[in-house]
């Protein structure tokens, strides 16, 4: 059973009930456990709107990496177990230095942000001389360290407009929320080729089909979806998680087919439980935030492990850009 009560795999077809696994009985008395555990040692648990329902029910708070990493600055306590992949660890690392933060997992990478490395920027400089570049969130500190400005799919838009409109933009590494950023604000920008590969399972057939089968459905598509460039002029709303989020409370719409990963549904049906939601793709799962566990996030606490740090030298240039963001936004 899904978190609405139905029955069905959530996605409105046949097919693997991937989204709806029932959780192992173990898991009570591990959110019990991890509670007490919290307490103790003085920590919030952050987890992004991908992670599995599990994690996103002992969190403290759950949102995009924006908010995270907003609330980790906020928060009065000394530990931030962050339920995420490794560049937005970084990021609270970075933004909180006098705070401990904790990964449940180190190998909880980003395959988009390991599309570009920092020697790849420094070519494009010399090349480019009076141009500027732009990362998105998802990129290492070592890339952000190389860059003017950060931006996530929430406020891509407005940073971008900032800038000065006669300068050469190089945008990293996702080629399609550059894409949709080109598009947007009719700048000079030089795409990066990288891609989501979650998002990339998102096929524009199966969003065709559930369009047909769903009239009435709202539908929802991130700016990293691969089939942008084809689905675009059909989506009703291109948005970030948290816009997701933010329009179905809004929308007196039923019904939306979500084009993300799909760690998103536990919080849309969690927060809007008279509402149904229809995967874009039950393919659409990112195996790197699957690595976070409930059972990783215990011992993360147990042991005080996985401990994220950023070189000082690199965390001194990658929060210029994620600075500047945050002033702009
Ligand atoms: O900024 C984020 O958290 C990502 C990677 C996606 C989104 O739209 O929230």
């Amino acid at each position: 059973m899904d978190t609405n009560g139905h029955t069905t795999n959530g996605n409105g077809h046949n097919g693997p009930a991937a989204l709806a696994i029932a959780e192992p009985p173990h898991y009570a008395l591990l959110k019990e456990k991890i509670a007490i555990l919290k307490h103790e040692r003085d920590a919030i648990i952050l987890a992004h709107n991908y992670q599995e329902g599990a994690i996103q029910d002992v969190a403290d708070f759950v949102g995009d990496s924006l908010g995270l990493a907003q609330k980790a600055q906020r928060t009065p306590a000394k530990v931030i177990v962050f339920c995420g992949v490794h560049f937005m660890a970084e990021t609270a690392a970075m933004l909180c230095p006098d705070k401990t933060v904790l990964i449940p997992d180190t190998a909880a990478g980003c395959s988009l942000a390991d599309m570009v490395i920092p020697a790849q920027i420094r070519a494009w400089r010399r090349e480019h001389p009076d141009g500027m570049v732009v990362c998105y969130v998802n990129t290492s500190a070592a890339v952000k360290a190389e860059c003017d400005y950060c931006v996530t799919s929430t406020n891509g838009v407005k940073v971008v407009e900032q800038i000065p409109a006669d300068k050469e933009i190089l945008f990293v590494p996702d080629y399609y929320l550059g894409s949709y950023l080109k598009a947007k604000t009719k700048r000079n920008i030089h795409l990066w080729k990288g891609y989501c590969p979650a998002h990339a399972a998102i096929l524009p057939e199966q969003v065709d089909e559930l369009r047909e089968a769903h009239p009435d459905a709202e539908f929802l598509m991130h700016p990293e979806c691969g089939c942008t460039t084809k689905q675009m002029h059909l989506a009703d709303q291109i948005l970030s998680t948290e816009g997701m989020v933010q329009h179905v409370k809004r929308s007196t719409n039923a019904e939306f087919i979500v084009a993300t990963e799909n760690g998103l549904l536990h919080r849309l049906r969690t927060q809007y439980p008279e509402k149904r939601f229809y995967p874009a793709s039950e393919y659409a799962t990112c195996h790197h935030m699957q690595r976070n566990t409930l059972e990783k996030v215990f011992l993360s606490l147990v042991k005080m492990q996985c401990v994220v740090t950023v070189d000082p030298k690199i965390a001194e240039r990658a929060v210029v850009p994620i600075q500047r963001m945050l002033d702009i936004w």
